[in-house]
Formats: structure tokens, sequence, C-alpha cells
């Protein structure tokens, strides 16, 4: 049944789109009806709507810049770009996003607790500046994360002290429109002494969750419900999928564990509006860390909340082969793309 529901979510989304796109004003709104699984009040963004893009930004598609990290003892130096890099969103709906690395959510970056962070932004945008705000870390935001200028780059030091899974976003004024434009991203805080459930895990994943708005419009995104929210997985391991925020991105690539297997995800809800409430069908969670702070350990939960910017650790284990989907139980967001797979073989 949620198999169907996730299908008919992803394709009735494209079906819907295309009836937007294909009738005007009020002829667009008795066509909808045909689809009552859909309905909601919201107009969708589509490929048909003029995008709002900003001039500079017209004809600039900057390749995906892998992330760049490298360690020396606790030191850690990392650099990103800001950049302006297409992603498909919807079939057939282009968003020119403002990103991370060319990926929105940008790339997952992990560190250990401890350590000291030297960052390092490109802003290869040539109009408009950007900026870094790692929720992981003790900074004053007017310095450690102060704006970088187009063309330019810029070097901030902090350290690492509290593990968790923390989000990151572009802080420069407006805010709104960085973060929904597709600036954001997870930061993990590998806790110093672990989680006293590491010795049980045996599959790991990044789930983040986001949304969408129309294209670069703030008073949409100040005042409308979102248009798609979506979620993601970033790569911890080699050969494990590496997605962006896109709808049906993880139908179309499911993660994967094992019968018995106790698997964890690493969830944050970069938001920027909404909260998640987030939960994998046919399961409850055994462990549960808000945050990522061992600290905070809950268990037997159904249902994990996350605040925008929020982030947990959530390990649950899989008795029995199918597919686990997993959403937000706000469900008028699985019909907007949040839903995401998993799929347990023998
Ligand atoms: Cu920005």
């Amino acid at each position: 049944m949620f198999k169907w529901l996730g299908i008919q979510a992803v394709v009735g989304l494209s079906v819907l789109v295309l009836l937007l796109s294909a009738c005007s004003g009020e002829n667009a709104e008795s066509e909808t009806d045909v689809s009552p699984d859909l309905e909601y009040s919201v107009e969708r963004a589509s490929a048909e709507e003029a995008p709002e893009v900003i001039p500079a930004h017209e004809g600039i598609n900057h390749e995906p810049t892998p992330l760049d990290i490298e360690r020396d003892g606790d030191d850690v130096y990392i650099n990103m770009t800001a950049q302006i890099t297409d992603i498909e969103i919807e079939d057939d709906y282009n968003y020119k996003a403002w990103t991370f690395n060319g990926e929105a959510p940008g790339p997952v970056v992990v560190v250990n607790e401890g350590d000291t962070i030297h960052f390092t932004l490109d802003n290869m945008d040539p109009s408009i500046p950007h900026s870094m705000d790692f929720h992981a870390v003790h900074t004053a935001p007017d310095k450690g994360y102060a704006d970088v200028g187009p063309n330019e780059d810029g070097t901030f030091v902090y350290q690492a002290s509290s593990p968790g899974v923390f989000m990151y976003h572009c802080g420069t004024d407006p805010v709104l429109s960085h973060i929904a434009n597709g600036m954001h991203g997870v930061i993990i805080v590998q806790p110093d002494d672990g989680y006293p459930t590491d010795d049980e895990v045996d599959q790991e994943y990044v789930i983040i969750q986001n949304e969408w708005y129309k294209y670069n419009d703030l008073d949409n995104m100040t005042n409308e419900e979102p248009s798609q929210v979506v979620f993601s997985t970033k790569a911890l391991h080699e050969d494990q999928p590496n997605t962006n925020g896109t709808v049906g991105a993880l139908i179309d690539e499911p993660l994967e564990a094992k019968v018995g297997d106790k698997v964890r995800f690493y969830i944050n809800n970069v938001g920027p509006n909404e909260i998640s409430s987030f939960h994998v069908i046919g399961t409850m969670f055994d462990d549960v860390y808000i945050d990522g702070n061992p600290a905070n350990h809950q268990e037997g939960m159904q249902t994990v909340g996350l605040p925008a910017s929020g982030g947990a650790v959530v390990e649950f284990t899989v008795k029995e082969a199918g597919t686990y989907p997993f959403v937000t139980h706000q469900f008028e967001h699985v019909h907007k793309g949040a839903i995401g797979e998993l799929i347990v073989t023998e």
C-alpha cells in the first residue's frame, strides 16, 4: 500500500505539474480535482513558470565540485565552494540552485569532536556574497560566519567541540533566500567516545529533509507552503548513493539492508521552514540520540520530531525482508515528495 502511495505520489506529482502547465488559471483548478490524492491549495512550482534568475546567474551552471577535506592531526582543512548549479528537483524542472559544491543539500562533512576546523569558502558566484554558518561550532557570527564577496574566498577557524548531527547553511542576508535556494547541508561531529550502540550497528546512512519553493521568490518562501518537500542521502561510505534533494531521489536510489541488521540513520531537517516528523514504516527506533549527542539517548520512539535545523541519530532493527518506506509523518509532505525506501533482503 505504501509502495503504491510512494509511486503514486511521484507519478501523480508529475502528472499534476503537466496538468497545471497545460491549463490556464480557472481550468487548472478543476483539473486538479481529477487527482484527489494530491489536492492541496498550493500552486506547485514548475518549469513553466518564468524563474526570477538573477541576471548575472543566467548562463551559469557550475559543474559540481568534489568536497576537499584534509586532516593533519586534530586540524581539519575544509575547502568548499559557493556556486550556481542546475538541479532537476522534479522531472523536467530545473532549479538554478545556489549551492555548496554544486549539491543541494551540500556534501556531508564529517569531523571529530575536538577538531579545529580551518574552513575556506571559495565564492564562485560573480554577483552576490555568500557565507557559511556551521551549527557545529562556537564563534561570533559576525566574524566566523562573515560574508565572502563575489569571486572572493575567505578562511575561518573554529573548534568542533560538541558531538552531533548539525545543519550548516549560508547565513547571508536574506538568509531565507540563501537556504531555500539550496545553500544547506549537514556536518557530523563524531563523539569522542562514540555512541553506546556503535558495536551493534550494521548499516549507516545520512538522510536530509529539505523544502523547495517558487524559484528565488522570497515572498513565496516567506508566506506560502513549500511546493516540494524531499529527502536526500549523502554517501558516508564508498558505494553508497549520494543524491540531491529531489522528488523521488530515495525511491529511485533506495537504501539497503539485510534481515536482522541494526540500521543507523543520521538525520537532519534543514528546512528552511517546516518541521519534520521522521518515521520509518514497519519498525520503531530502538535508540535515538537527539541532535546526535550521545547524552540525549532515548529508546522506543515511533517518530522523531526534528525542528528546522534539528538532527538526530536513529537506530532500528529490520526483522523481516521487504520494503520499508520512511517519511515525515506530516503526510501532506509525503505527497510533495518526502518519502524514501529502505530495501531489506535476506
Ligand atoms: Cu548564500
